[in-house]
This record gives C-alpha cells, sequence and structure tokens, in this order.
C-alpha cells in the first residue's frame, strides 16, 4: 500500500518517489502529456513512474515559476495556464496546456536558460530534479543510444561524421503507426521527414492525369517525405501507408534542414532522376526514396 507521505529518492535507481493519486488525476496528467516531444520517448512503465513522481503546483498570474541563472530544482507540465518565456529579459515563447518546461536545467546540469512567468492562473505538475534525471533523462539518454547505431546502419547517412551522428539522434522523435494507418497524404502539408526503423510502408501516387500509380514499397532504413526542404514546401508527393506495424524515426523540418544538408545531395539526385524521367528505375523516382541496397 501506498502511505500518504512521497517517498524521498535516493542513489538507488530502483527507489521511486510516489506522491499517491486518483485515477482522475492520472487520467488528467495522461491528457496533459500525451503530446509532448519529453513524453514520447517513455515507454509506458517510465511513463507511470514519471506521474507518481509529479506534485502538483498552483501557481497566479504574474509569478515567477523559474528564474534565468538559477540552479534547477524541477521540471513541469503544464496541466492548464498560459505561461511566458524569456530570455535576457525578451520574450521568446508562450507555452500552454500540454506544454512543458524547465528539462534543460535538470538535463544538462546548467542554470536555468529563461526565465518563466505565468501570465495567467495555472496548474503545474512538477518532477524533481532527481525523479526526472532517473526517468526522463535516462530514457532520452537510452533513445539517443539506439537512435546512434541504427543511423550508423542506414546507408543514405554512411556520409555522417561522428557529431553529426550525436545531433541527429538527439533530433529523431519516435513515432508508430498500426498497420493501414495513413503517415503521409499526397497533397497536405508536411513538417517530419521520415526513415523507417521497423516495418514496411506502401507508396501510392495519383500523377497529374488521375492515374494511380503504385510505387515500391519501402522498408528499414528507407525514407521518405523530403518535399520539405527540396522543393520549398510543396505539398506531399505521394500517400504512404503503413503496410505493418511500423516505427519511424522522424525530424522535423527545421531540424531536417540543419542536420542532413551534407546528405541533401542524394535526396537531390534521387529526387532529380524522378523529373529527368519519371517512368525510370526503382531507385531514382521519386521524392520517396527506395533504397536499393
Ligand atoms: P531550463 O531548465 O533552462 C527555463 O529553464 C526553461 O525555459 C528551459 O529549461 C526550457 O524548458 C524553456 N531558450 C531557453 N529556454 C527555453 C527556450 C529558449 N524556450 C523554452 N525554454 N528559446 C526559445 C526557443 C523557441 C531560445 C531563445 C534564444
Amino acid at each position: 500500500s501506498v502511505s500518504a507521505e512521497s517517498i524521498r529518492p535516493s542513489d538507488d535507481p530502483n527507489d521511486r518517489t510516489i506522491h499517491p493519486k486518483s485515477e482522475e488525476v492520472r487520467k488528467r496528467i495522461n491528457v496533459a502529456t500525451t503530446l509532448n516531444l519529453l513524453f514520447k520517448f517513455l515507454d509506458r512503465e517510465t511513463k507511470e513512474q514519471v506521474i507518481d513522481a509529479m506534485f502538483e503546483k498552483i501557481v497566479h498570474k504574474d509569478e515567477t515559476i523559474i528564474t534565468q541563472g538559477e540552479e534547477g530544482d524541477n521540471f513541469y507540465v503544464i496541466e492548464h495556464g498560459m505561461f511566458e518565456i524569456f530570455v535576457d529579459d525578451k520574450l521568446v515563447l508562450v507555452v500552454a496546456d500540454g506544454g512543458s518546461f524547465g528539462e534543460l536545467a535538470l538535463m544538462y546540469n546548467n542554470p536555468r536558460a529563461a526565465t518563466v512567468k505565468a501570465k495567467t492562473d495555472g496548474i503545474l505538475w512538477a518532477v524533481s530534479r532527481d525523479d526526472f534525471r532517473k526517468t526522463i533523462t535516462n530514457a532520452m539518454n537510452r533513445q539517443r543510444k539506439t537512435y546512434e547505431s541504427f543511423i550508423r546502419s542506414v546507408s543514405f547517412l554512411s556520409s555522417l561524421d561522428k557529431s553529426e551522428i550525436t545531433k541527429l539522434a538527439e533530433a529523431l522523435e519516435p513515432f508508430n503507426y498500426e498497420c493501414g494507418d495513413t503517415i503521409i497524404t499526397q497533397g497536405e502539408p508536411g513538417e517530419y521527414f521520415y526513415i523507417i526503423e521497423q516495418g514496411y510502408v506502401s507508396v501510392c501516387k495519383v500523377e497529374e492525369n488521375g492515374i494511380e500509380q503504385q510505387l515500391p514499397n519501402l522498408s528499414p532504413g528507407d525514407y521518405f517525405g523530403v518535399e520539405l526542404a527540396l522543393l520549398n514546401d510543396q505539398p506531399r508527393k505521394a500517400t504512404v501507408v503503413a503496410r505493418s506495424p511500423v516505427r519511424v524515426a522522424a525530424l522535423k523540418r527545421d531540424a531536417f534542414v540543419r542536420l542532413l544538408g551534407s546528405v541533401m545531395d542524394i535526396f537531390r539526385r534521387n529526387a532529380q532522376g524522378y523529373n529527368m524521367n519519371s517512368e525510370s528505375s526503382s531507385n531514382s523516382y521519386t521524392i520517396t526514396h527506395y533504397d536499393n541496397n
């Protein structure tokens, strides 16, 4: 049974802090964290541990939650409210329900990089530094290591050096799909570039004349969704559907342009092959690339 008092964490990674909560509160936190990037890296059990370790913090309009330059104590998830983030007294960002802040100082052992103030009354869920490091930092480090070895195994990324691999591993985000899920839809705007980690997908393109063209399936190590950078924000050029359970490593547009600049030539070559000869062979047919190795 769980005591009403919280249990202090120690150096033992198996020691867990538990702030008891009702099922209803756990559900509210679950809703608040579903879209949060930091929580995407967590398996179910670790996410439960984070929720166990959370404690509620009620805040009032104009309250300062974090002061730039100070030592980090907690990480915060916003259940409700609007929060302004200032770097050197300049407003850089406003975050609201489902967002979070305060992870940087805890992850990197740095002073707070920004000041955070409540713009409205609000409810926050706080995780202490110790608990944050045991759960979220650990999970992210594990994920980064997995990504580093995955990147080394992907042929079109073989030109990246060690520091480029590290940066890319930090920027990749995991997404999972069920068989039959549509991952991208032709004609829609896109925000992500994808590399397949597990499973395979079908690629279908409707030509201008209305004829549907089925392209070869893509499998682990292949990529799709290069439209973002190569074609100046053009909409998706094909529809990609999961044909098995699929796991992808996804890269947001800005990170894609910043981190894969050196690989861009490969993308360009494959896309060019397509432009010059749309009936061409399988390794150069479209902006969705088929790795022919
Ligand atoms: P922290 O622990 O350093 C302040 O405490 C928090 O503000 C920080 O973690 C982040 O969670 C959050 N620069 C620095 N901190 C930011 C920024 C930010 N945005 C949110 N935080 N910039 C804005 C990026 C859109 C960079 C401005 C140059």
